[in-house]
């Protein structure tokens, strides 16, 4: 066995990592005064999502965010939206961030690094993330009107920089330009989905966790 093992491709090594390794999934459940959150993960999926959190652009971008990470997602979510989205958006965030760290383990063989810039109808947005334990949130993004409906697009901030906090990593997001609010959110959402598509992605030649430091935990 030991011979075979020495002897192994960097094409066998990576799918032993991903079949011989635990599933990369992850459930967090969060009580506090202000919401009740239910969130489950599977790094490893095709981007099904089951979003409730009873409020519908943030259902919407949740959903995108599956479908554009090929991240598995389901999310109930009961918060105080008498007072307004804010609470739900911002614990729904932190409930991403710590699921993500809790499914990526170690992050053996992971690609690390994600980023694209992407564009939707009139608005062009980058997204580039680094898995590195350490947070780092820059969000260079200034919207036209204050809300989209009924949400409040100061939430888009909230929602990444809660989840940029609990992996924990580094997240520049920038507007290049854009005239339309909901193309702006969205566009945030789909660049970032893509970002951590390519991070959480195992690369077949890496082997071990990719710091020169040896640790991405802290
Ligand atoms: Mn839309």
């Amino acid at each position: 066995m030991a011979a075979r093992k020495t002897t192994r491709s960097a094409d066998s090594r990576s799918r032993a990592a991903k079949v011989g390794s635990p599933p990369r999934t992850a459930t967090i459940r969060r009580q506090t005064a202000e919401t009740k959150i239910e969130l489950s993960l599977d790094l490893d999926g095709t981007g099904a999502a089951q979003i409730s959190t009873g409020v519908g652009f943030f259902d919407h971008m949740l959903t995108l965010l599956a479908r554009h990470s090929l991240i598995d997602l389901a999310v109930a979510a009961q918060g105080d939206l008498d007072v307004d989205a804010h609470h739900t958006v911002e614990d729904v965030g932190i409930c991403l961030g710590k699921a993500l760290q809790l499914a990526l383990g170690d992050k053996s063989g992971i690609c690390r690094y994600g980023s694209l810039t992407l564009p939707m109808d009139e608005a062009l947005v980058t997204s580039a993330l680094d898995l590195s334990g350490r947070v780092w949130f820059v969000y260079c993004v200034k919207y036209p009107t204050e809300k989209i409906g009924e949400f409040d697009t100061q939430l888009v901030e909230v929602f990444w920089q809660a989840v940029a906090a609990n992996v924990p990593m580094n997240l520049h997001l920038v507007l290049h330009h854009g005239t339309n609010s909901h193309h702006i959110a969205e566009g945030i959402f789909k660049a970032t989905a893509r970002a951590l598509r390519q991070a959480v992605a195992i690369d077949p030649r890496q082997i071990g966790v990719p710091s020169s430091k040896g640790t991405l935990s802290t």
